[in-house]
C-alpha cells in the first residue's frame, strides 16, 4: 500500500486521540503499541475485506488448515513488511518520538503452540497468503498460551501466559458466525414421518457455543488477506426455559482455557478430547454453512474445498463431516464417504509411539455418541471391504478400532485421500514402519512434503543486516523469489563480500550479547563461536549429548589450562512439559553446569553457557541470526523433520547434525562439506533394535574419556545436582540409554573438534556459511505450500507473487 510518513503521523495522532484522549507522553509503551497496532489494523482492512469478497465472488476452491496449535509470532512488523510500509512507519515513528523497537517488543507473542508443529502451521499461513492460495487457518483461541518459563535456582517454573491481558489488536470477534457444538447425552435414529429419512434425536446433550475470532494473514506485497480463525468456547445465550450459573460458565470456558503443554507426546485426557472435537466440529460446521450460502449442490464439495488435518488432533473432522452430510444433508453413506475422503488430507508429524493418539472407545461413545456411531460404521465397512483382499490380520492391525481404542492416525489415513510425512526419511519410515499396513492397502495415498519456513520472518525480519547485504549484492528479487538466493554463490571467492558477511554475523552476535547481558547479566564475547541448540526439551532431541560435550571441554580446559582452545558460547533455549520429569532434570543440569562454568575464572573468555529462559518465536528471532553452529543432534529416525535447522542455515549457521529428518536433505542441498555430520545412521539404529545388542555400559567401561564425562554427573564436579545427576547417569548406564547418547558421544566430540579446527579459517568458514544461505531457498515454505496445493489440495495458486 502507499503511505507517506506525513500521512502516517497524522493517522497515528488522530487514532491516539480517539482511543485514549490523552497526550502521547501519557501513554505506556504497551498503550503506544496498541495505538500503532490498531492503526495497522485499519491499514490492512481493505486488503482483507477485498480478499474475502473476491473468494466469495469467484468461488475459488478454499483450503482449510486445521491445527490445534499456531505459533504466529508477533504480527506488527510482519504485517508492516507484507503491506510494504515497514520503513515508512519506522521513520514516522521516529519523527513522532516513539521508540519503534520498544513498541515491537511490547506486543505479546501468542504462545498457542508447543513447537515445530505449531510454528509450521504459522509459516504455512504466511506462505499461503503470499502464494495467493485461498487458505484459511482453523484452530483454538486459548485464553492462556503455553506457560511462561522462568528458572528459580536452576529449576524450571511455569508461569501463566496471560497473552490476552491487554486485548488482542489483530483479532475480530464474530459472534454472528458462532456455532453450537454438542457433547455427551444420548442419541438415537428415528424415521422422520414426512420425509421418510432417518434423523438422529439427541437427548440431554451439553451444548457449547463456539465463537470465532478472525485474524488477517497477509500476503507479501500482493494485496491478499487470508484468515486464521480461532474458536473460543462460551455458554449459549440464556434461553427462557433454562438458566446458566456462574459455575456452568466456568466449566464451558475451560475447554479453551489453556493449551496442552506437550510436544510429540500424547496425553489422553478428557479435556483434550473436548478441545479436539470442539474446534473440529465448529470449523466443519462453519465451512458447510458458508458453502451452503453460495452453492446448491453438495456433490461438488470435494472440488470446492480442501480440509487439511495437521497431525491427528483434528481427525474428528472426518466423522463430523460425515455426520453433517448424513444427518443434516441426508446423503447416502457412499456418496458422503466419497466426498469426505476427497475433501480430507492428513499430515503426520512424528513417529514416536508415545505421540500417536488413541482414544478409549468407551470414552468416545460416552462423550460424542453420534460421532462414535459413525466411526464404528467406518470401521465396519473398512473391515468388510479389506478383509477379503488383505486378510484378517493386516486389517485388524490397521482398522480404526483396536484394543478397545480408536487409533486416530489410522482413521486419518482411511478417511482422507492423502497422507504425508514432513521429510523424505520420515515419509519412508511411515511407509516402512509406523503406517506400513495402511501403506500396503493405500500406497497411492502416501506422499512426502518436506517442511519449509518463511524467509520473510526468518531472514527479512529477523536478520535485517543480512537482508541489506544481500540486496546490495544480488538485488532484492530474493525477497519475493527465494530461489534467487542461489545467485549469491557467485561471490564465494570474493574476499570483500565474505568479510562483509562475517561483519553481519558479528553485528548479530553483538546484538544477542547485549540482550544476554541485559536479561541474564552474563557477559559473552561476540568473537567467540556461538553454538546454539533451540527446541523443545525432549530426550530424543538429545540436549544431553550437547551438555556432555560441554563437560568434556570443561574437563579438558581444567586439565590443560595453557593449551589453545577456540572460545565458545553454548546457547540453549528449551521448554520442558511440566509433567516431563526427566526433561526438567536436564534443564537443571544445564543451569547447574552454566553456574559452575560461568563463575570459574579458568573458563573466562573460553567457555560460557547461556540458557535463555522462555524460548519462543520472538526469542528465536534474536538467537538464530547470531548462531555460528546450530545443533540438530536427534537420534537418527526420531526427528520427523526439524525446522530450526532450516532457519539456522538460512542465517548462515552451519549445522552440527545427525543424519535425521530434513538434515539429510540439507546435506544434499549444501554438500557434506558445508555442515558437520556425526553419529549413527537410521539403519544402524534399527539394527540395534533388531539385534537388541546395545550396551551403553560396555562403552563406558572401554573408554576413559566417556567415563570421565559421565562420572562428572555423579562425583560432585557439578554442584547442586545430586538427584538429577544420578538420575541422568542411571538413565544412560543402568537403563541402557534409550537414545544412544553414549554411543554417539565420541563421534559427536570428533565433530566438535572439526568445528573448532574449521573455525580457525574464517575465510573458508564464511564460504560455507554463504553456501548455506544460497541453498536456503530450497526450504522456503512458499515452495512447500505450492507442493501441497498442487499434489494434495488441487487448488489454484500463483507460484510467484507479483511485487508491488
Ligand atoms: C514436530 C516434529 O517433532 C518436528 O520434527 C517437525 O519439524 C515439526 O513437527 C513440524 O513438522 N512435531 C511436533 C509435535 O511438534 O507436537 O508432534
Amino acid at each position: 500500500m502507499k503511505l507517506t510518513t506525513a500521512q502516517f503521523k497524522t493517522d497515528y495522532r488522530k487514532l491516539l486521540k480517539t482511543l485514549y484522549a490523552e497526550e502521547q507522553d501519557e501513554l505506556s509503551t504497551s498503550e503506544q503499541f496498541l495505538v500503532l497496532g490498531n492503526l495497522v489494523r485499519q491499514y490492512l482492512a481493505d486488503q482483507w475485506q477485498q480478499t474475502t469478497a473476491e473468494y466469495n465472488r469467484t468461488q475459488r476452491k478454499q483450503v482449510y488448515y486445521f491445527s490445534i496449535e499456531f505459533l504466529p509470532g508477533r504480527l506488527l512488523e510482519s504485517n508492516l513488511l507484507n503491506l510494504g510500509i515497514l520503513d515508512t512507519v519506522r521513520a514516522g515513528s521516529k519523527e513522532l518520538g516513539l521508540d519503534f523497537d520498544q513498541l515491537v517488543a511490547a506486543e505479546p507473542d501468542p504462545g498457542l503452540g508447543n513447537g515445530g508443529l505449531g510454528r509450521l502451521a504459522s509459516c504455512f499461513m504466511d506462505s499461503l497468503a503470499s502464494m495467493q492460495i485461498a487458505g484459511n487457518g482453523n484452530g483454538i483461541r486459548y485464553r492462556y498460551g503455553l506457560f511462561k518459563q522462568a528458572f528459580i535456582n536452576g529449576y524450571q517454573v511455569e508461569l501463566p501466559d496471560d497473552w490476552l491481558r491487554n486485548g488482542n489488536v489483530w483479532e475480530v470477534r464474530k459472534e454472528s458466525k458462532a456455532c453450537t457444538v454438542r457433547f455427551g447425552g444420548n442419541v438415537y435414529l428415528r424415521r422422520d414421518e414426512a420425509s421418510g429419512q432417518l434423523v438422529p434425536v439427541y437427548e440431554n446433550t451439553q451444548d457449547v457455543l463456539a465463537v470465532p475470532y478472525d485474524t488477517a494473514m497477509l500476503g507479501y506485497h500482493n494485496h491478499v488477506g487470508n484468515t486464521m480463525r480461532l474458536w473460543s468456547a462460551e455458554l449459549p445465550p440464556q434461553a427462557d426455559d433454562h438458566y446458566y450459573t456462574q459455575a456452568d460458565k466456568a466449566a464451558v470456558a475451560r475447554i479453551t482455557e489453556v493449551l496442552y503443554p506437550d510436544d510429540s507426546n500424547y496425553d489422553g485426557q478428557l479435556l483434550r478430547l473436548h478441545q479436539e472435537y470442539f474446534f473440529s466440529s465448529a470449523g466443519v460446521q462453519s465451512i458447510i454453512r458458508h458453502y451452503r450460502r453460495h452453492q446448491q449442490s453438495l456433490v461438488d464439495l470435494g472440488r470446492q474445498i480442501a480440509i487439511h488435518i495437521n497431525d491427528t488432533h483434528p481427525t474428528l473432522v472426518i466423522p463430523e463431516l460425515m455426520r453433517i452430510l448424513l444427518d443434516e444433508e441426508h446423503l447416502d453413506w457412499s456418496v458422503a464417504w466419497k466426498i469426505t475422503t476427497q475433501v480430507m488430507s492428513y499430515t503426520n508429524h512424528t513417529i514416536l509411539q508415545e505421540a500417536l493418539e488413541k482414544w478409549p472407545q468407551d470414552m468416545l461413545a460416552r462423550e460424542l455418541p453420534r460421532i462414535y456411531q459413525i466411526i464404528a460404521e467406518i470401521d465396519r465397512r473398512f473391515r468388510v471391504e479389506m478383509t477379503p483382499i488383505y486378510g484378517a490380520e493386516r486389517v485388524q492391525r490397521s482398522a480404526p478400532f483396536g484394543d478397545g481404542q480408536v487409533r486416530m492416525a489410522y482413521l486419518a489415513v482411511i478417511g482422507s485421500h492423502s497422507t504425508n510425512g514432513v521429510a523424505k526419511l520420515h515419509t519412508e519410515l511411515l511407509q516402512r514402519d509406523v503406517l506400513a499396513d495402511l501403506y500396503a492397502i493405500y500406497p497411492e495415498r502416501f506422499n512426502n512434503k518436506t517442511n519449509g519456513i518463511t524467509l520473510r520472518r526468518w531472514v527479512q525480519l529477523a536478520n535485517e543486516p543480512l537482508s541489506e547485504l544481500l540486496d546490495q549484492q544480488i538485488g532484492s528479487g530474493w525477497r519475493s523469489a527465494s530461489s534467487e538466493l542461489k545467485t549469491v554463490k557467485a561471490y564465494q571467492n570474493d574476499p570483500a563480500f565474505l568479510a562483509k558477511l562475517a561483519q553481519v554475523k558479528l553485528t548479530n552476535k553483538q546484538r544477542l550479547a547485549d540482550y544476554v547481558a541485559a536479561t541474564l547479566q552474563i557477559k559473552i564475547d561476540p568473537i567467540a563461536l556461538f553454538d546454539v541448540q533451540i527446541k523443545r526439551l525432549h530426550a530424543y532431541k538429545r540436549q544431553l549429548l550437547h551438555v556432555l560435550g560441554i563437560i568434556d571441554l570443561y574437563q579438558r580446559i581444567k586439565a590443560a589450562p595453557d593449551e589453545h582452545y577456540q572460545a565458545r558460547v553454548h546457547i540453549f533455549g528449551a521448554k520442558a512439559a511440566p509433567s516431563y520429569y526427566y526433561a526438567k532434570e536436564i534443564i537443571k543440569l544445564i543451569n547447574a553446569l552454566a553456574d559452575l562454568v560461568n563463575h570459574d575464572p579458568a573458563m573466562r573468555d573460553r567457555l560460557k553457557i547461556v540458557f535463555l529462559p522462555n524460548y519462543s518465536v520472538s526469542l528465536a528471532e534474536k538467537i538464530i541470526p547470531a548462531a555460528d553452529i546450530g545443533e540438530q543432534i536427534s537420534t537418527a529416525s526420531k526427528e520427523a523433520s526439524g525446522t530450526s535447522n532450516m532457519k539456522l542455515m538460512a542465517n548462515g549457521a552451519l549445522a552440527l547434525a545427525t543424519l535425521d529428518g530434513a538434515n539429510i536433505e540439507i546435506r544434499d542441498a549444501v554438500g557434506a562439506d558445508n555442515l558437520f555430520l556425526f553419529g549413527l545412521t537410521v539403519d544402524e539404529v534399527y539394527a540395534y533394535y533388531a539385534q537388541q545388542n546395545y550396551r551403553a555400559q560396555t562403552l563406558y567401561d572401554q573408554s576413559p574419556r566417556i567415563r570421565r564425562i559421565l562420572d562428572a554427573l555423579v562425583d560432585g564436579t557439578i554442584p547442586g545436582i545430586q538427584t538429577e545427576g544420578r538420575d541422568i547417569y542411571d538413565s544412560l548406564l543402568r537403563f541402557n540409554d534409550d537414545y544412544f547418547v553414549v554411543r554417539d558421544l565420541e563421534s559427536y566430540l570428533a565433530a566438535q573438534a572439526q568445528i573448532d579446527q574449521a573455525y580457525q579459517d574464517q575465510n573458508q568458514w564464511q564460504q560455507r556459511a554463504l553456501e548455506n544461505i544460497a541453498f536456503a531457498g530450497r526450504f522456503s515454505a512458499d515452495k512447500t505450500v505450492n507442493r501441497y496445493a498442487e499434489d494434495i489440495w488441487h487448488v489454484h495458486h500463483q507460484s510467484r507473487p507479483e511485487t508491488k
